[in-house]
């Protein structure tokens, strides 16, 4: 008797599109302490502005948006175009979506208070990070922190309610706009990524529980700047060429971190003659990241303290900041300390 394709194997016939970003909040909603759907939607209104800020990445070249904006942000670093258009697209969501009391970006010399009286939520984001590589088409990518507010809800915002430690994070992501875009986040129960597709234009799990490998052969670091580093990076990066590892920077802290986070490695931005401080900020690119590799298995530190501990005192204050596999992360601290030890005992 001839099967009918309806009695045929129907999965074979209409492949499963898998587990869209929507989906999968609500169903890890239980996840979240408080859950009552405001961090969900939050994150839903983070993934919006990502696919809007997408669209307009890939499009850089052909509409006049690439190249620079004419300006330059409190760092003292040019803007490029694209650095506003995202800053903006963010700003807009977070703002519209109506979770989100308060915003730290590295676009905004100050806090924007969003005078709103029921956001329970404030959010640190550099909303486009490594953007001077947008005119060479190299990866660039989103970076954000999600925080309850401390103070009561509705009342004037505080910075208590700003100048919070990175171990204090409710949720945190990024967004890595490459030969594919993918969301990776957290809310403090494991790590999951998420990768775009555009025809359908929704986020699908790709990576369900990504754990860090515990070592690696990568290390990623600007060589260009050995000259000026802080004592023990140079034993530690020598001890790697001995080791025979992988040099691998791309220049675009997302994407060097997203690839050590899947293969095993570690990024190292450490104190410098130029920046004594390091060059990454803490509050919307070192902790969101420490956060994550936290929850993956890795480490983060500034090469003595742990990131997630480090309390705030400056909006825009840098860290050094050393992160990716765990075992990696340890020798490099013990190599900063070996060297303060030798230092310490010459200078007696
Ligand atoms: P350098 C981009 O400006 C950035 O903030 C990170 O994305 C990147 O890892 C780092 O700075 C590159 O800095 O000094 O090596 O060019």
């Amino acid at each position: 008797m001839k099967i009918s394709p309806y009695q045929a194997d129907q999965s074979a016939l209409a492949y499963s599109v898998g587990i869209t970003l929507d989906r999968y909040i609500k169903l890890k909603q239980g996840d979240f302490p408080f859950a009552s759907g405001e961090l969900s939607q939050l994150l839903r209104d983070i993934a919006l502005a990502a696919k809007i800020v997408n669209r307009e990445t890939n499009r850089a070249g052909l509409s006049n948006i690439a190249g620079a904006f004419g300006q330059t942000n409190i760092q003292g670093e040019e803007q490029q175009k694209l650095d506003v258009i995202a800053n903006i697209r963010f700003m807009r969501a977070l703002s519209k979506g109506g979770e989100v009391c308060a915003i730290v970006s590295e676009e905004e010399d100050e806090v924007i208070d969003l005078q709103n009286k029921s956001g329970k939520y404030v959010v640190a984001i550099d909303p486009l990070d490594g953007s001077s590589n947008i005119d060479v088409n190299i990866s660039i990518g989103t970076i954000f922190s999600i925080y309850r507010r401390k103070t009561p809800v509705g009342s004037p915002i505080t910075s208590e309610d700003i100048m919070q430690a990175g171990n204090q994070q409710v949720a945190a992501g990024y967004v890595l706009y490459g030969s594919s875009t993918m969301l990776v986040y957290t809310t403090g129960c494991g790590v999951s990524g998420f990768t775009y597709e555009a025809s359908l234009g929704e986020f699908f799990l790709s990576h369900p529980d990504i754990k860090a490998p515990e070592t690696g052969n990568i290390y990623s670091i600007n060589e260009g700047l050995e000259l000026e580093w802080q004592p023990g990076i140079q034993e530690f990066v020598r001890e790697c060429k001995v080791k025979k590892y992988q040099s691998r920077y791309i220049g675009s802290l997302v994407a060097d971190f997203h690839r050590n986070l899947l293969k095993g490695g570690v990024y190292l931005y450490p104190s410098t003659v130029q920046n004594p401080s390091g060059k990454l900020r803490l509050l919307y690119e070192a902790n969101a990241l420490a956060f994550i590799i936290e929850q993956a298995g890795g480490k983060a530190s500034d090469g003595t303290l742990r990131i997630l501990d480090i309390q705030p005192e400056d909006l825009h204050q840098r860290t050094p900041l050393i992160i990716g596999s765990k075992l990696m992360v340890d020798e490099a601290e013990k190599s900063i300390q070996q060297a303060l030890s030798e230092i310490h005992i010459i200078s007696r």
